[in-house]
């Protein structure tokens, strides 16, 4: 299926969206990192976010050592960024 990316405008408007997430150098990309207590509150993370990926059908690429994960977020499908990434983005942000 092929996606529309995110507009000038909405790109634009992504430092203010969403203020903690940094575009990845070379790429298409956004990355946020996150660190919890310990492994256990990491993996639990991981798991409320895998769920809401599976909901909406748009896949994060992540990266876990202890209690840090590090998520970016792409749409393979268009390519680039799109509004599925911003989606997945607030829903990952609201909760933290
Ligand atoms: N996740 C992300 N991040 N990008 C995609 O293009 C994508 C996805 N496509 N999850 C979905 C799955 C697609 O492969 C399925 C068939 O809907």
């Amino acid at each position: 299926m092929m996606i529309e990316q995110l507009d000038d405008a909405a790109r634009a408007a992504l430092p203010e969206t969403l203020p903690l997430w940094a575009m990845v150098e070379g790429r298409d990309a956004m990355t946020r990192a996150f660190r919890f207590r310990d492994f256990s509150q990491a993996w639990g993370f991981m798991a409320r976010v895998a769920l809401l990926a599976e909901a909406a059908d748009h896949h994060p690429e992540w990266f876990n050592v202890y209690n840090r994960v590090e998520i970016t977020l792409t749409t393979h499908d268009a390519g680039g960024l799109s509004a599925r990434d911003v989606a997945l983005a607030r829903a990952v942000d609201a909760l933290v």
